[in-house]
C-alpha cells in the first residue's frame, strides 16, 4: 500500500481570520493548541468558582435588557442588536472586564466588522478549496481582510490597555491571565515559550476567538429561539406557565432553577437542533487514517460534519422538520438529555466547543428573565419570522420585529428589573 499524500490543511479564509492558525477554534492540533486551549479553559472556568460570579453577570445583563424592552412600550422593536449587546456585555466582562451601552460606538463597529467576517470566513468558498483562486480579485476576500482589520485594530487596543494596566496579583480578566501565563512562561522556561508559541499573536487570536465565538453564537440561538417562540406561542404560553409556577413574580430566575424548568431546557434543546449556529460545525481533519462506515479517511483529510443531516434525519427524529421541544422530555415531564446519538449541537471530542457551560447559562437566564416578564408577538401587520435562515460560518437570523408586552402582575417596573 502506498502512504497517503499529505493533504494540507490550508484554508485561506480561516489563515486570514487566525494569523494562519494561531488561534483555538481553526489551528490544527499541535502542543501549542493543546496548550492554548488548557489555559483559555482555566480562564474560562476562573470566574467558575461555582459560576456565582457569571450568574451575576448574566443576570445584570439581563435586567438591562429587560429594562430596554421595557424602553419600547409595546412598540415594534428589532430584538437582535439588543440580544446581541447583552450576550456581548457578557463575554466582555470574561475578556476585557468591560461592557458597552447602548448606542456605543465600539459596539457599532464590532457589529459591523462581525457581519463581514461571518459572512465571509470558513464558507467552504472556492478559495478554500482552491488557494490559488486568490490572487483574482474577489469580494468576499477583500471585505473579509477589510474586516479582520478592523476587528485585529479592537483587540490590539484592548490588550495595550491590559499590558499598561497589568498586576499580576489581580487578574480581572481572560486576556490578564493570558498575559500572566505568557509572561510565567517566558520567565520560567523558554525553551516552552518556544515549542507552545504563547506569542502575541497566539495571545491577541485566542481571545479574538473567544470574543467572536462568544458573540455570534450565543446571540444567534437566542435570535432564533425568539422566532420560533413568535411561530409557536403554544410554546411560549406553556414556559410561561411553568416559570409562574416554579419561580413566581417575587424573584428573578437563577441558575439553580435549571432543574425546575424542564420545559423551557426542552425548548432550548430543540432550538439548537432544529437550527443548529454550526450547521457544518468547523473543518475538522483526520489525525490517522480511519474510516467511517465502508468509507476510508486518509490521515490529514480535511473532514466536514454535515450535523444539519444529523439533526434532520427522518430515521433518528420523528418529523424533523416540526418544532417540538416534547422530543426532549420524557413521558413524566422529565428532561432527556439526548435522546438519539444523532444530536451533538457543540460538537463532540477534543475539539468540542470550549463554551458550552456558558452558553447554556446564558440561553438559559436570558430566556427565562424575558419570558417571565414579557409576552412576544408579532407587529400587526408584520410577517412571521423567515425560518430559513442564511448561511454563513453560524447560520444567521434574517431581520424581523417583534412586541414584548409587558405580562400582568409586572406593571411594576422596579420588580420588574
Ligand atoms: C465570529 C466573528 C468574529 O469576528 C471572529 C470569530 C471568531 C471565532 C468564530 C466566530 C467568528 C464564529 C463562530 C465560530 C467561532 C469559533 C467557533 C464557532 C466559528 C468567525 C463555531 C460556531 O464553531
Amino acid at each position: 500500500m502506498t502512504s497517503a499524500p499529505h493533504v494540507p490543511t490550508f484554508s485561506v479564509t480561516t489563515n486570514i481570520l487566525s494569523r494562519n492558525g494561531k488561534d483555538i477554534a481553526f489551528a490544527d492540533y499541535s502542543p501549542s493548541w493543546k496548550f492554548h486551549r488548557k489555559i483559555v479553559h482555566s480562564a474560562v472556568n476562573m470566574f467558575g468558582e461555582g459560576t456565582i460570579a457569571i450568574e451575576e453577570i448574566i443576570s445584570r445583563e439581563a435586567s438591562s435588557l429587560c429594562q430596554t424592552l421595557i424602553s419600547f412600550q409595546s412598540n415594534p422593536l428589532d430584538m437582535a442588536p439588543e440580544l446581541t449587546r447583552a450576550v456581548t456585555n457578557v463575554v466582555c466582562a470574561l475578556c476585557f472586564n468591560t461592557r458597552y451601552n447602548r448606542g456605543d460606538t465600539e459596539f457599532q463597529q464590532m457589529l459591523s466588522y462581525n457581519k463581514g467576517i461571518v459572512d465571509t470566513v470558513a464558507k467552504d468558498s472556492l478559495v478554500d478549496i482552491f488557494p490559488w483562486l486568490q490572487i483574482f480579485p474577489n469580494k468576499d476576500l477583500s471585505l473579509l481582510k477589510n474586516s479582520v482589520a478592523k476587528r485585529d485594530k479592537l483587540l490590539e487596543k484592548k490588550l495595550k490597555e491590559h499590558e499598561e494596566a497589568f498586576c499580576s496579583e489581580a487578574i480581572k480578566d481572560l486576556t490578564d491571565a493570558l498575559l500572566k501565563a505568557k509572561l510565567s512562561v517566558e520567565n520560567n522556561n523558554g525553551n516552552i515559550s518556544q515549542d507552545v508559541g504563547l506569542t502575541k499573536d497566539h495571545l491577541l487570536m485566542t481571545v479574538g476567538d473567544i470574543f467572536g465565538a462568544g458573540v455570534e453564537t450565543t446571540s444567534t440561538v437566542l435570535k432564533w429561539a425568539v422566532a420560533y417562540l413568535l411561530h409557536y406561542p403554544e410554546v411560549q404560553l406553556k414556559i410561561q406557565e411553568e416559570l409562574d409556577a416554579q419561580v413566581g413574580f417575587e424573584r428573578y430566575p437563577l441558575i439553580s432553577d435549571r432543574g425546575k424548568l424542564h420545559y423551557l431546557e426542552a425548548t432550548i434543546a430543540e432550538v439548537l437542533r432544529i437550527r443548529p449556529v454550526s450547521p457544518l460545525l468547523i473543518p475538522h481533519v483526520a489525525m490517522e487514517e480511519s474510516s467511517i462506515g465502508e468509507y476510508t479517511i486518509q490521515k490529514d483529510a480535511r473532514v466536514v460534519i454535515n450535523l444539519w443531516s444529523l439533526h434532520h434525519d427522518p430515521n433518528e427524529w420523528k418529523n424533523p422538520e416540526v418544532f417540538n421541544p416534547d422530543r426532549f422530555l420524557d413521558e413524566n415531564g422529565n428532561r432527556i438529555y439526548s435522546p438519539c446519538p444523532s444530536y451533538m449541537p457543540f460538537g463532540a471530542g477534543i475539539r468540542v466547543c470550549l463554551g458550552e457551560a456558558l452558553a447554556k447559562m446564558e440561553i438559559f437566564l436570558f430566556l427565562s428573565w424575558i419570558l417571565q416578564r414579557f409576552t412576544l408577538v408579532v407587529p400587526e401587520g408584520e410577517q412571521l419570522p423567515d425560518l430559513e435562515g442564511r448561511f454563513g460560518v453560524v447560520l444567521q437570523v434574517n431581520t424581523f420585529k417583534v412586541i414584548a408586552k409587558l405580562r400582568n402582575g409586572w406593571e411594576n417596573i422596579e420588580t420588574a428589573t
